[in-house]
């Protein structure tokens, strides 16, 4: 398990991570890497997490939200849907979704537009690189920001507020950050996070309901949202076997939509074990983030996954991870406490955890219990 708390707030008041022996950051630039015999040893991984050849399909239910996103929807036919959710969120926090109401077509040009975007040379996309301490832009692996255990992939994120004052801030990011010929780019991911944002709030909605809570609390709750988007490109790499797309880690968001395209790669552990969760073009993988399991006062898990990588194809996936409005105070709702069920985390904002990821911790298995411990010396102001 990685551990990367630095500094305690009290020792410092703005710490960074440990960059360890940076001096020169590594470029990754993976057909350059891909020429050599092996990888540099920052992206090889520690034995105890490469990964296994092995990775049996894990059983998530498939949630059909047809019937539950239609003006007559049946009760039994909700009733099942939050059921399954239940079970599944007790357990892992994963599941899929199928008639979600996004087009095929936003879903298509939004995996296009990646392509279009990871095509661009490295000059190009280095204009939108993201910064020490910050949550978006583009980062080729994370060579500036660690030193060991360095994934294989590219990533673009950026911010997506629901939010009638600042309408477009996804087109505006596009056109402001790489200019206005990327204004076709910047609308399509407005669309598709405009489209994710709702289908997530709907998904609250069962989410509401499956824990006893009323329908309205948690799509209350996340209105407003002021959420990322990720654009993971995860190239083919020559020792799939010494390295990872992405690490393990649990989502320290609150609900992540994650769209694969055709390529295997995702893996969650459960049970001691990591099981794949293989492509399914007409279904979002959704799964519960350390937010919500600290909203649901832990019924709800947040799940170890990690993406691996492969000798052949490259690999996209489009993830939408959910978070409430910056200044929203997370703790969860009365009917989830009584005297037997104590609360499990503290009180917290989203901008505190966000900042505890980026500026003081690596977002391992236990950020949540870290970020709370963390939480317990630092009040909220
Ligand atoms: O690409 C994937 O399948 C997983 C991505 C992921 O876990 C992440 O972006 O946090």
């Amino acid at each position: 398990m990685v551990s990367c708390i630095t500094k305690s707030p009290q020792e410092e008041h703005t710490p960074k991570l440990d960059l360890g022996n940076i001096q020169t950051p590594l470029i990754f630039n993976p057909s350059m890497l891909n020429l050599q015999a092996t990888i540099p040893n920052q992206f090889i991984w520690p034995d105890d997490e490469k990964p296994c050849t092995e990775a049996p399909e894990l059983d998530v239910p498939l949630i059909d939200l047809q019937n539950f996103l239609s003006a007559s929807s049946s009760p039994s036919a909700t009733l099942e849907a939050s059921r399954l959710i239940s079970e599944a969120c007790s357990k892992h926090g994963f599941f899929l979704v199928v008639n979600h109401g996004i087009s095929e077509e936003l879903i298509s040009d939004a995996h296009e537009c990646m392509a279009r975007f990871y095509d661009m040379p490295p000059s190009e996309k280095q204009k939108v690189h993201r910064k020490p301490g910050e949550s978006c832009g583009y980062a080729s692996s994370f060579t500036g920001r660690f030193s060991t255990k360095l994934p294989w992939k590219e990533t673009l994120s950026f911010r997506f507020c629901d939010d009638k004052n600042s309408p477009n801030t996804v087109q505006d990011y596009f056109c402001d950050a790489l200019g206005h010929e990327f204004l076709p780019l910047g609308k399509v991911y407005q669309e598709y996070c405009e489209e994710m944002s709702s289908l997530s709030l709907k998904i609250m909605e069962l989410l509401g309901l499956s824990l006893g809570v009323s329908r309205d609390y948690f799509r209350e709750f996340f209105e407003e949202n002021d959420s990322i988007m990720r654009l993971n490109y995860y190239p083919p790499c020559q020792k799939p076997d010494l390295t990872l797309g992405t690490g393990p880690h649990c989502d320290p968001t609150s609900l992540t939509i994650l769209h694969q395209d055709h390529v295997n790669g995702l893996q969650v552990f459960v049970d001691n074990q990591w099981r794949s969760i293989s492509p399914n073009p007409k279904a979002f993988v959704v799964n519960i983030g350390d937010t919500f399991m600290a909203l649901s006062n832990n019924i709800y898990k947040s799940c170890l996954h990690r993406a691996v990588v492969n000798s052949q194809s490259e690999r996209k996936s489009l993830a939408f991870f959910l978070c409430p409005k910056k200044d929203r105070v997370v703790k969860p709702p009365r009917e989830l406490l009584d005297s037997n069920t104590p609360r499990r985390y503290p009180d917290f904002t989203w901008s505190m955890l966000l900042e505890f990821t980026q500026k003081h911790y690596r977002a391992d298995m236990n950020t949540l219990q870290a970020f709370s411990d963390w939480l317990t010396k630092k009040p909220i102001k």
